[in-house]
């Protein structure tokens, strides 16, 4: 007798498949896989970006240094970048959310990402590959995860490309100031929002604008990727940071890699929990995840 598989079970397999082509892709484009850090001197500071709603980033101290929980990895991407061109990372990330963040169903204060960078690229290099990355994706579900899908009762989505672009002003033009739900549910495939008004490391132009981008998932999915072309003069992250009100003694390590010299780069950071959520069509995050680390709901163990 041959034993149906169970939902749950399918959501988790498509997840680690969706992982395992990841991890192949990158590997196959030549990019080097480095392992993941867990704490930092310098990390991410998550804003001024109106997406984030941090409480705190926590600090332990371990041999007389002060060392952070990772929130992203971006800036060990900078440094390592330098010296490898092109890496990727399969990075947990810390991010103590407000509990409010329960009711998005699409929040965890501990999720994975697939975190890449590339020396001297720009954003028309990055959307090249990210959407070479989900049209392969489509193929390799559907030739190896068809009895997930079929468990599930779910098509597996298909990815045309290219995405289509649209500004951040344009989204809020069209949908108001709270763009990313309504855009997202009135889209049928995937696209791009430029141009976000962001942390010091996302590189901004002389006309006031930002070289960066979201990847928004459709039918009310949201956000699934994030990323820029970086900003790599020492001068020009130490005005933003300034202007950002950062406490640059949390940077120092940081800002001497900076001074040195960084080199140019762009990248992004595709949340692998989120795009198992859209692809598997669930209704709440914490169905692809056993151990689901959800705002505002006591950890089980
Ligand atoms: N991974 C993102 C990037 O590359 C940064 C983040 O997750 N905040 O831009």
């Amino acid at each position: 007798m041959v034993m149906s598989m169970k939902p749950r079970d399918a959501k988790l397999r498509i997840l680690g498949k969706t992982f395992r082509y990841t991890v192949d892709f990158f590997q196959d484009h030549e990019f080097i896989q480095l392992m993941p850090v867990m704490l930092g001197k310098s990390v991410d500071p998550l804003g001024p970006d109106p997406g984030s709603s941090i409480i705190e980033i926590p600090k332990i101290s371990y041999q007389g240094e002060v060392l952070r929980l990772v929130t992203s990895m971006i800036l060990h991407k900078q440094v390592a970048v330098k010296e490898f061109k092109k890496i990727f990372i399969m990075s947990p990330n810390i991010r103590l959310e407000r509990p409010e963040r329960k009711e998005t169903g699409r929040h965890l204060f501990e999720f994975t990402q697939a975190d890449f960078e590339m020396a001297d690229a720009g954003m028309e290099d990055i959307f090249e590959l990210v959407e070479r990355y989900y049209v392969g994706l489509s193929a390799f579900l559907h030739e190896k995860a068809e009895e997930e899908f079929a468990a599930l009762g779910v098509k597996p989505f298909y990815f045309k490309t290219p995405f289509q672009c649209y500004t951040t002003a344009e989204l809020k033009n069209t949908y108001g100031e709270d763009w990313e739900l309504p855009a997202s549910k009135q889209h049928q495939q995937p696209f791009w929002a430029l141009s976000h008004k962001r942390e010091f490391y996302d590189k901004q132009s002389s006309d006031g604008s930002y070289q960066n981008y979201d990847i928004i998932y459709p039918l009310g999915f949201g956000e699934g990727l994030s990323g820029a072309e970086r900003e790599h003069e020492y001068e020009k992250i130490i005005m933003r940071m300034t202007r950002d009100k950062l406490d640059q003694s949390a940077y120092t390590s940081y800002l001497e890699h900076a001074r040195k010299g960084l080199f140019p780069s762009a990248g992004a950071g595709i949340g692998m929990e989120r795009l198992a959520l859209f692809l598997t069509q669930s209704s709440h995050i914490g169905e692809v995840s056993v151990f689901p680390r959800v705002p505002g709901i006591p950890v089980d163990i």
